[in-house]
């Protein structure tokens, strides 16, 4: 993936098989660009290395046929292997480098970041962009405490890469995490939970698109 795509992109969207069950993911994975999602995640915490890589190679001829960036969550050979666009590595994965060994150039690589001091440590270590989070505390990743709002201006004026703010963001409360300073969001059980997921992701995308705006007219 190219560093255009990335600071491009404003809205991460992750297909999570803690949501969605596996025969389902490409009717998700549709609906979710149609609702604009700039990047998309495979994230599966529960299965087979084998079950993984047969459903990102399917969702992978999904997201390439619409010039979606398809990111592997955990797995760098499995995004070698499927020739995703990038792979996605939490603070007790390979450190960013190793990541990068398997994958290959050209394939971005990005961390999941707690701290201010954990994005600035992803920075020097070569990461590609950082999730952030979680902002608000969640049900999909339970076990973490919420960065809260007053450190997303903080990792902004910290970190020169892209920075997507992730955890408990809804649309609703979307337009506080604009206003603290965020410029991208990844969304999970909001798009996923939503009645018509492609209308939420619009509804999404207006919010962001307005800030961008304001931004723009700024400079
Ligand atoms: N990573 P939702 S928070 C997968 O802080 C994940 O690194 C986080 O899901 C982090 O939008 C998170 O449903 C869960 O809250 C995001």
């Amino acid at each position: 993936m190219i560093a255009a795509d990335l600071s491009r992109s404003q809205l991460y969207g992750i297909l999570d098989l803690g949501y969605v069950q596996i025969q389902d993911a490409p009717e998700f994975a549709r609906a979710l660009i149609a609702g604009g999602v700039d990047l998309l995640q495979l994230r599966a915490k529960n299965h087979s290395t084998a079950e993984i890589t047969r459903l990102a190679s399917l969702l992978h001829s999904i997201t390439a046929e619409r010039g979606v960036p398809l990111i592997i969550n955990d797995h760098p050979e499995i995004a070698r292997n499927i020739r995703a666009e990038g792979v996605h590595l939490g603070q007790d994965d390979l450190p960013v480098a190793e990541g990068r060994t398997i994958v290959g150039a050209g394939c971005a690589v990005g961390k999941s970041t707690h701290s201010v001091d954990q994005a600035v440590r992803a920075f020097y270590e070569g990461a590609d962009y950082i999730g952030f989070g979680p902002i608000f505390a969640t049900p999909t990743k339970p076990d973490y405490s919420p960065v809260g709002l007053a450190e997303i201006q903080k990792v902004h004026d910290a970190v020169r890469i892209p920075i997507f703010c992730i955890g408990g963001i809804k649309l609703d409360n979307l337009p506080e995490v604009m206003e603290a300073g965020a410029r991208r969001v990844v969304i999970v059980s909001g798009l996923l939970q939503a009645k018509d997921i492609a209308a939420y992701g619009r509804s999404v995308n207006d919010v962001l698109n307005r800030k961008s705006k304001i931004e723009n007219n700024r400079n």
